[in-house]
């Protein structure tokens, strides 16, 4: 017979004969009643056993069966107002297909308390519970919407190395591993090769990428290892046209979260609304004339601390901008890839905010191979250490520019999730190798 989910089965099903699969959430006794509830990717079913009409062998493996086994059920579709969806099933027959040792080191059906750490600690049978995996759920979504809308503007999805030679955004933050008789490191973005790739004529790319970052941060916004949407795109005037691209990806994504996702945000105490827009576009001097005016004094020149774009992010929502970009960057604070602006002082550069927290960086790229060796040695970087990447601008490079959009960062606002440990199934943080 055809297992079916619990979402596939409805109360006009009464009388038919279903194959149901999952595992034993809970257990209640009510009189001469006894209920299982069976959890499968669709949520829960009610398996209700009254001990007059189901078999005694049924009756006794519902009765003993241990919480969190793996059970497949054959039996008739009632229907039952007060059950979960408005139906029950009455079994004729329960096969125990794995069953489950005790005590649980985690209860999935949540009503006992526990900590992050246990969670992840335990992170597939916390992955079990409805609210967590509902997580994931949003960030397949996500992505295939990510997919979806870069694919219909022209951009194809792209691998490069995560195995790498040099340093793309500095030389601090890299994970070095032994490669045969060569030193390499993890990839910590695929700026250099996403660059390269405007020089092959493929000229609007993006990639799913994974970053690799060495950072000794130890906070609820920090990982190890996260993902990121990376785009890169040719013959731009400047960082704007990037900007647009940015502005019309986050929003086809929301769009399409808010359009597909309402079952799984069910469990989320937050309304996903769409941001206003245009997105504004707010220099680094206005930011810290705005931080100056509220009492925050930022001398130029630095980045903004957690605790300014915080401040900065309530003073924009207090006019309505939930997200919104800051541009025009000191050039000093900046990767050396990044096209200076006019004024030698600034870059080209932005960063989009969401409810005061960086979620995407991005900017134009120099594109002239003199100007790019000039920059990396005012680094204090060795050109000589990026020749294979330098080669791509010696044989005609067009102007170009990018972004990175941190996908852990954006679920974590977009759901208001408490830490970001939370949008990664097996987070890699400073402490966490395991699981
Ligand atoms: P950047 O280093 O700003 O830019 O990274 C891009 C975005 O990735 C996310 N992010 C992180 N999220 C969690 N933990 C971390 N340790 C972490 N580091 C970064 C943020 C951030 O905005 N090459 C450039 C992008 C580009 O210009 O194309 C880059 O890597 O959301």
């Amino acid at each position: 017979m055809e297992r079916k989910y619990s979402d596939e089965i409805i109360p006009d099903m009464d009388g038919r004969k279903v194959k149901i699969a999952g595992w034993v959430h809970d257990r209640r006794k009510l009189g001469g009643l006894l209920f299982l509830l069976v959890r499968d990717r669709g949520g829960l079913i009610q398996v209700t056993l009254p001990k007059k009409y189901v078999s005694e062998d049924v009756f006794e493996k519902a009765r003993t069966v241990s919480k969190e086994s793996v059970v497949a059920i054959v039996g008739e579709v009632k229907k039952e107002e007060r059950a979960p969806r408005g139906y029950e099933i009455i079994p004729e027959k329960i096969d125990i297909l794995s069953k489950a040792a005790a005590p649980l080191p985690l209860d999935p059906t949540g009503k006992v308390g526990v900590t992050l750490d246990t969670r992840l600690d335990n992170r597939v049978l916390d992955l079990r519970r409805p609210n967590v995996s509902a997580i994931f759920k949003i960030r397949d979504v996500m992505l295939s919407a990510a997919r979806n809308h870069l694919r219909s503007k022209g951009f194809i999805e792209i691998q490069t190395p995560r195995i790498i030679s040099t340093s793309s955004e500095g030389g601090t933050e890299l994970f070095p591993i032994s490669y045969f008789e060569k030193e390499a490191f993890l990839a910590q973005s695929p700026q250099l090769y996403k660059q390269m790739m405007m020089a092959t004529g493929l000229d609007r790319v993006f990639e799913i990428a994974t970053y690799f970052r060495a950072e000794e941060h130890d906070t609820i916004w920090h990982l190890n290892e996260i993902t990121a949407i990376d785009c890169e795109l040719s013959f731009i005037e400047d960082e704007n046209d990037v900007m647009d691209v940015v502005e019309e990806l986050v929003l086809a994504i929301i769009r399409d979260i808010r359009e597909n996702c309402s079952e799984h945000l069910e469990g989320f105490n937050i309304e996903i609304k769409e941001p206003k827009t245009p997105f504004p576009r707010i220099t680094y001097e206005e930011a810290l004339e705005m931080l100056d005016e509220a009492g925050l004094k930022v001398p130029f020149g630095e980045d903004l601390s957690t605790e300014s774009e915080k401040k900065l992010g309530e003073l924009m929502l207090e006019k309505g901008w939930s997200m919104y970009f800051v541009t025009k960057f000191p050039l000093r604070i900046k990767p050396f890839y990044t096209m200076p602006d006019r004024d030698p002082r600034f870059s080209n550069s932005f960063d989009l905010e969401f409810k005061g927290r960086e979620m995407v960086s991005g900017s134009q790229r120099i594109h002239d191979y003199d100007l790019l060796v000039k920059m990396i040695k005012e680094k204090g970087l060795n050109p000589q250490g990026f020749k294979t990447y330098l080669e791509a601008f010696k044989y005609g490079m067009p102007p170009h520019g990018g972004f990175g959009l941190g996908v852990e960062r954006f679920l974590m606002l977009l759901l208001g999730l408490p830490n970001i440990r939370e949008a990664v199934l097996f987070p890699r943080d400073r402490k966490r190798l395991e699981p």
